[in-house]
């Protein structure tokens, strides 16, 4: 099997112990890819979820976990910033577990030089900020459409249906609250980075994985391991890549309205 060889890895919101969350897919990319810094941008593992709703621990998650720690201990530079769904880790910023190191915001060189931000981005995501119960909700709401995205690949298996298609990637597409939602915390994440002087910021949360310009900034988001199976790939001279993985391969490119032309609404409803 040939390996790409790339300088960074950068992951987010895989939510080891819920259903939804596609290790196996995970565990093939990374099977894919060697690097020399692997940052893991929070949710990973879904401790909110776990006292919620119960543990999901397959063993293609504990495998994930235990390869990333192998990939630390044979000298990959392994990165993990908590996110709102593992914060219980928050504690441990600044101490690291089995060559693992724990931070809150991380400042990544990239090989041609640009400075990139790496956060989770809960705290520029104003639903969760201000109106913990629409959260709630909006989780519950999304982690249903997960589940009956489940049910649908079942379906769509049985019936010999080929390719792939995401409900909740359908739901966050035509939903105009979520486009503005999703507007809204790149804005609050930009403003953030360049306050610190960055070329761009890396994040997660919103589970909508972008590589693209917002005023002069790159502003990538990793995506996820529960709908979209993507990452976010450094290659040696520093170019970013956003790599969709496995049955999310044939997802359609996103089509988003400019940010003008959307109407005000309602709060958004959709959090991650
Ligand atoms: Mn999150």
């Amino acid at each position: 099997m040939n390996t790409h060889q790339v300088r960074s890895i950068f992951l987010s919101d895989i939510h080891l112990g819920t259903k939804a969350c596609q290790a196996e897919n995970l565990l093939d990319f990374m099977k894919n890819y060697s690097s020399e810094y692997v940052f893991l941008l929070g949710d990973i593992v879904d401790l909110w979820s776990m006292s919620r709703g119960g543990v999901s621990w397959t063993p293609a998650q504990n495998t994930f976990v235990q390869k990333m720690l192998r990939r630390a201990r044979h000298g990959e530079k392994v990165f993990f910033i908590p996110g709102n769904h593992d914060e219980a880790m928050r504690e441990y910023v600044g101490t690291s577990f089995g060559d693992v190191m724990v931070v809150h915001e991380y400042i990544h060189t990239a090989a041609d030089g640009r400075k990139y931000l790496l956060l989770h981005g809960d705290e520029f995501d104003q639903v969760t900020m201000h109106y913990k119960w629409v959260a709630i909700l909006g989780d519950m709401a999304y982690n249903l459409l997960v589940r009956i995205n489940i049910y649908l690949s079942w379906l769509r298996r049985t019936f010999k249906i080929h390719g792939y298609w995401s409900l909740a990637g359908y739901a966050k597409r035509k939903i105009k609250t979520a486009v503005n939602f999703i507007f809204n915390f790149e804005d609050a994440v930009m403003h953030h980075a360049r306050e610190l002087g960055m070329d761009g910021a890396i994040c997660g949360h919103i589970h909508w994985p972008a590589i693209k310009e917002v005023d002069g900034l790159t502003y990538i988001n990793c995506g996820d391991w529960v709908d979209s199976c993507t990452a976010i790939v450094e290659h040696p001279d520093g170019r970013m890549e956003l790599i969709h993985w496995g049955v999310a391969q044939q997802t359609q490119p996103l089509n988003l309205p400019k940010p003008k032309a959307i109407e005000t609404e309602t709060e958004a409803e959709l959090t991650v």
